[in-house]
Parts: structure tokens; C-alpha cells; sequence
């Protein structure tokens, strides 16, 4: 299947017995009211589906809603998807109660397309479909099919299909074709079980692409289960993709852990909640205003869930009002930024009103906070700052995870981290991101530490890297961490001094005391030469304490006044130099060297003869072949 490849649904709307079903049978000679309830009563419960055939050969799928106001949350779950709305008015009868509810939904959700059609032209006089056109136009006014154009049609004797169909062809041609490279994700509109064939799940492909044998997440409740086969428009397919109405059997999948509202979408992409921030609008002919944590009954995508709503800035909001809200639902669901909602009044059951998702995962917010309100009018005011939010919220942390926060997808979150980079508002550290904020309070821990770990231990060369790194949030990885310093020392203020780290001005300030004690140690060290103590017995001549022993050695070593072989074994530094030029004068002459040859050379114990090469193996310039060694890298004299 091409990439390319322009996938429409088109939906119905429209008031009770104005004709949708009779119209889709008609267009498509497929009957849509399947439930023997629908064939015995003649009207539509549940959505009905068909594919359909455009004049150029395209084909779309059509999502057949029910009219009734008391299957209006069937119509509600499947007119999510759609692209293109006919709006069915009955010429005999003109605008009704929900051709009127159906048009504010449809508004509300801002469902891209749409085209009016005036049915059942067959039982009316020209000059009465005039005057109801005029009516359905009126309706329309301010509403997105203002400029929509009109059909006449006939489901019984067939005029005006064909100019409707040619309508919708154009209509579809000017859609924008689908995300099919996104992540996959399908909101579930029906299920069922077949004997034989186990769990059939359907829906609109909404993004990304699905194949036979893909693993595939169902949230909830966050089963990842394989796809057994995929169909469209009952034919089995290898591959079906975004804007393609899909029938999944997925295997080992237990019918009682599905429900309608449920998204199945590519593993660890998706992520449900119980919480949203939203922008809501209340229809201006709403029956009456909200109050602080009125429950209400909201839709998005198939999914149907109770939500108490938290006005943020307000006690009360007016019928015609917008405002930012925070949404607690009774049922997770998957949302993501921008989805569109509908909601209606718990009790009875009206539609008031609908909005956007700004935020699918949002911390519990206080009322009435100024600043908090500006945050989230920034949030809303587009993706960049959204994101940037999120950076600063979760201080260090990676693409996937923002992709997750967000429900951007992959390319678009990269998009905007490179333009939040270029504007110096985030930065990339190796593996993770983090906004300029963040990153300027980090550089001055990392100081503030340095200073502090200097003052407290005056003797010590700097503060050890993980020391250093605790200074930071736990988030921040090492390979963040590790790239932070460097740019800290590329800019002057902290030098790398071996393992430590130190302020660039900064030189170990011993008290008189601590001078004259590690005078003593050194003086023991170069009197030692070769035949040097090892480090416990030269504490215990010395009378140190360990905490004293170690800052000390610490110190000397770092200062280049010992060198260290091993934790126990230390050499003064001008006997190591000579050790060195040993080493240098025995390869002039000879080409291998034996620990023994060298013990009698330098003149040490076997212990700090071994030690001492071992060392110069590790500094390459020896290299052990069998019982000896060869000259590798020795160094240049100084
Ligand atoms: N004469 C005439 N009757 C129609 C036409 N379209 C639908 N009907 C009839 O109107 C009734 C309701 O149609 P239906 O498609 O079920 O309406 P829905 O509730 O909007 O789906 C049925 O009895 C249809 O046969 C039409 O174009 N002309
Ligand atoms: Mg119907």
C-alpha cells in the first residue's frame, strides 16, 4: 500500500428518520442498520459502517451514526474520526432539535469537511426545498459549514447522488492526507467475539500503519497482544494505514478486558489518564452555568467517561463562557494535546459544550493562581511552549519521554527541541534534554559545591566526580552530567585536576600544623627511596589518624609529590623518577627485562618491584610477553 495513498471517513449527522441510513444504502448499496432492533424498529442504534467507492475510485469509509437523542452517545463515539460530515436535513421537515445538536457537536469537534444534503427531495415542491435551504443556511451561519455547499438528493429515486458523489470527491481530494508514519493508534468503536476466530476489535485508524503479526497495545487496560489479521471493509488486507476504517483479531485477547473507548496503539507509546487540562467552551444555549466540580459525561475519541470539572479561575462558568479547566475522570483513557472533546450535562443528558485537550498528563493544579493561569495560557498558545513546560517540569530528561508527556510524536518533539535549542531556551546534554533554566541553576550547584567542598576540606585537590553529581537532580544521567562539566570547564570556572574537580583559581591551603605533618610524610618517603614502608606501616610510624592519612596521602599525591602504585604502595616522587630512568638505561641495553633483573636494578622489595611494573604496564610502557617484558612506549627523558 502507498505511502501516499488518501484514506477519507465520511460521517453522517442529521435529525431522527431524515433519510442518512436510506442515503448511505443508497450510495453505497450497503444497509448499515444491521442489529435485527434497528431492522424491526427502521431507525439506527449503533453506528453502521460501509465502504464506498468514489467516481475516481477511491474508497472511503463511511460511519453511518443514529439520529435519535437517545443513541446520541453512540453517534458521539463514532463521529470522532471522520473527515468529512454530510449533514442529512429531511426537506419536509427542515432543521430539527438534533440536526441542531448534531451541527454543535460537529462544530465543537471542528471536523475538517462537510457538505449540507437535503433529502428526500422527491416528496417536495422546488420551491419549498428553496425556502428550507434558506432555513438549513441560516442554521449554518458561524458554524464551519458556513460555506459548505448543498445537495438535493433522493435515496428513492436516486436524483442527485451522482452530483453528491462527485461533491464528495472533491471535498475528499482537498483533505490532507494522514500521519500513516506516526505511531499507530486506533480508538475501538466496536467489539465482538466470532467462535472459531476469538477477539475482532474495529475502529479508524487514526495514525501510523498496522500489519498482521504486529505486537499491539489495548489501553486500557495495557495489554500488548499480536495481531492476528487485519481487515478493511471485511477483506483481508497485509497492511492498513491511517484513515482506513480496520477490523483487528488480536490473539489472546480476553473479551471482558475491551470496551468501546479503548485505544490500540503501538506498545509504550501510549499511556492512559485520569486527568486533563482544557480548553472548554460552553454552547451559549446551554441550560445553565457550571460550578466548581460538576460532573459531566465527556467523549473523546470512542471513549466515554464521567469528569468532574475544577474551574480554575472562576466559581461559575456562563453558558457561551471558555476557560481553561482541569478535568478529573472516573476511567482512564488515552488522550493526547489538541484531541477534541464533547461534553454533555450529567443529568439530563445534553450536549453543553466540548474543547481541546492542552495537556494529556497534568500535575494537580491550585485555584485561582495568576501565575498558574499564565502557564497554561502558554501552554495553549502552541506546541513549543508546551514542551518547554514539560522540559522544565521533569528537569532532565529524554525525547521518548516527552513524547510520551506529550502525544507529539517523535518527529514533531525533535522539531521543536532543535527550535527551543537554536532560541537558547533548551539544551542537549548527550542523552537528554533540559531547559537553559535548569541548566543555569546546575552550573551554579556544580560551583556552589566545588566552593563548598574546597572550604571543607582545604587539603584535598577538589571534589571527586560523584560527590560532584550529587549536586544535581537524580534525573540527570552521567553522560548529562559528564557533558554539563565540560562545558563548565570549556568556560574556565572549573578545572579537571585528575579524578577531581576544583575551582579554575583554587590551590590546597594547609594549616602550619597539616604543612609540617606532611613535610614529615614526604621526608619519609624520599629518605625510604626504594625501600619504602608500605602506607599502613608508615601511618602507624607517623601517628596518624585514617581520616588524616587519607587527605594527606590524597593531597601529596595529587600535588605530584608521591606517586601512587597501589592503594598500600606509594614511591616519593624523585625515586620514581629514577625507577623511570632505570627502566629508560636497561632497554638502551638489553631487550627484555625479568622482575629479578629489575629488583636488582632498583633495589625494592619483590612487593613494590611488582607493583612498580605493573604500573608501568599500565602506563604502556612495558608490555608483559610471558615471564618478561619488552620496552612499549617508554617515555621521552624530561
Ligand atoms: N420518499 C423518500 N423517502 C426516504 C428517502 N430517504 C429516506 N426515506 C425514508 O425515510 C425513513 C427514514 O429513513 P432512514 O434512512 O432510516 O433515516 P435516518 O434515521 O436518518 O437514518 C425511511 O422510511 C426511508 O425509507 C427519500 O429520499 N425519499
Ligand atoms: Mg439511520
Amino acid at each position: 500500500m502507498s505511502q501516499t495513498e488518501h484514506h477519507v471517513i465520511i460521517g453522517t449527522a442529521g435529525h431522527v428518520d431524515h433519510g442518512k441510513t436510506a442515503l448511505i444504502g443508497a450510495l453505497t448499496g450497503v444497509e448499515t442498520d444491521r442489529l435485527t432492533e434497528e431492522k424491526k424498529r427502521g431507525i439506527s442504534i449503533d453506528l453502521g459502517f460501509a465502504p464506498f467507492r468514489l467516481p475516481g475510485g477511491m474508497i472511503a469509509g463511511v460511519v453511518d451514526v443514529p439520529g435519535h437523542e437517545k443513541f446520541i452517545s453512540n453517534m458521539l463515539t463514532g463521529i470522532g474520526g471522520i473527515d468529512l460530515v454530510l449533514l442529512v436535513v429531511d426537506v419536509n421537515e427542515g432543521v430539527m432539535p438534533q440536526t441542531r445538536e448534531h451541527l454543535q457537536i460537529l462544530d465543537l469537534l471542528q471536523i475538517p469537511q462537510g457538505i449540507i444534503v437535503l433529502t428526500k427531495c422527491d416528496l417536495a415542491e422546488e420551491d419549498w426545498i428553496d425556502i428550507v435551504e434558506e432555513e438549513v443556511r441560516e442554521e449554518v451561519s458561524g458554524t464551519f459549514l458556513e460555506k459548505a455547499p448543498v445537495a438535493r438528493v433522493s435515496a428513492i429515486t436516486g436524483d442527485g447522488l451522482d452530483g453528491l458523489a462527485s461533491l464528495i470527491e472533491t471535498k475528499a481530494r482537498t483533505l490532507p492526507i494522514k500521519d500513516a508514519d506516526g505511531p499507530m493508534r486506533l480508538p475501538i468503536d466496536r467489539h465482538f467475539t466470532l467462535s472459531g476466530f476469538g477477539t475482532v476489535i474495529t475502529g479508524t485508524l487514526l495514525s501510523g500503519r498496522v500489519r498482521a503479526g504486529d505486537m499491539v497495545e489495548v489501553l486500557p487496560p495495557g495489554d500488548t497482544v499480536r495481531v492476528r489479521e487485519v481487515q478493511v471493509h471485511g477483506k483481508q488486507v497485509e497492511e492498513a494505514s491511517a484513515g482506513q476504517r480496520v477490523a483487528l483479531n488480536l490473539a489472546g485477547l480476553d473479551r471482558e478486558r475491551i470496551r468501546r473507548g479503548a485505544v490500540v496503539g503501538t506498545p509504550k507509546v501510549f499511556e492512559q489518564t485520569t486527568c486533563i487540562d482544557a480548553r472548554l467552551t460552553l454552547l451559549a444555549d446551554a441550560p445553565r452555568p457550571l460550578k466548581f466540580r460538576d460532573p459531566v459525561h465527556l467523549y473523546l475519541g470512542t471513549a466515554r467517561v464521567v469528569g468532574l470539572v475544577a474551574l480554575l479561575d472562576r466559581d461559575l462558568m456562563e453558558p457561551g463562557e471558555s476557560a481553561i479547566v482541569q478535568i478529573h475522570l472516573d476511567r482512564p483513557l488515552v488522550a493526547h494535546r489538541e484531541d477534541r472533546f464533547i461534553v454533555r450535562s450529567y443529568s439530563p443528558m445534553t450536549t453543553i459544550g466540548g474543547g481541546r485537550v492542552l495537556d494529556p498528563r497534568p500535575v494537580k493544579h491550585r485555584r485561582f493562581r495568576t501565575e498558574i493561569m499564565e502557564a497554561l495560557k502558554d501552554l495553549e498558545s502552541g506546541e513549543k511552549s508546551f514542551l518547554l513546560q514539560k522540559l522544565s517540569d521533569q528537569q532532565a530528561t529524554t525525547v521518548k519521554n516527552l513524547e510520551l508527556l506529550s502525544g507529539l510524536g517523535r518527529e514533531r518533539v525533535e522539531k521543536n527541541l532543535r527550535q527551543l535549542e537554536e532560541e537558547g531556551l533548551a539544551w542537549q546534554l548527550v542523552d537528554q534534554w533540559a531547559a537553559s533554566d535548569a541548566l543555569a541553576s546546575w552550573r551554579h550547584r556544580l560551583r556552589d559545591a566545588t566552593t563548598r567542598f574546597h572550604s571543607e576540606n582545604p587539603l584535598q585537590p577538589g571534589i571527586p566526580h560523584a560527590t560532584l553529581k550529587g549536586a544535581l537532580p537524580d534525573k540527570v544521567s552521567s553522560k548529562a552530567f559528564q557533558k554539563l562539566l565540560t562545558m563548565i570547564i570549556d568556560d574556565g570556572q572549573l578545572v579537571r585536576k585528575g579524578e577531581w574537580i576544583a575551582l579554575s583559581d583554587w590551590t590546597p591551603q594547609p594549616t602550619r600544623q597539616q604543612a609540617e605533618d606532611l613535610e614529615k610524610i614526604e621526608a619519609a618517603y624520599q629518605r625510604g627511596g626504594a625501600l619504602v614502608k608500605n602506607r599502613n606501616e608508615m601511618i602507624e610510624r607517623l601517628n596518624l589518624t585514617p581520616e588524616q592519612a587519607d587527605t594527606y596521602f590524597t593531597f601529596l599525591f595529587a600535588e605530584g609529590r608521591l606517586v601512587k602504585l597501589t592503594e598500600e604502595t606509594y614511591l616519593h616522587a624523585e625515586t620514581y623518577q629514577n625507577a623511570v630512568q632505570l627502566l629508560r638505561d636497561h632497554f638502551a641495553q638489553n631487550e627484555t627485562l625479568t622482575l629479578a633483573q629489575f629488583r636488582d636494578l632498583f633495589g625494592s622489595a619483590r612487593k613494590q618491584v611488582q607493583a612498580l611494573l605493573e604500573h608501568f604496564d599500565s602506563l604502556k610502557y612495558t608490555r608483559r610477553v610471558g615471564d618478561e617484558r619488552v620496552a612499549w612506549k617508554l617515555p621521552e627523558k624530561d
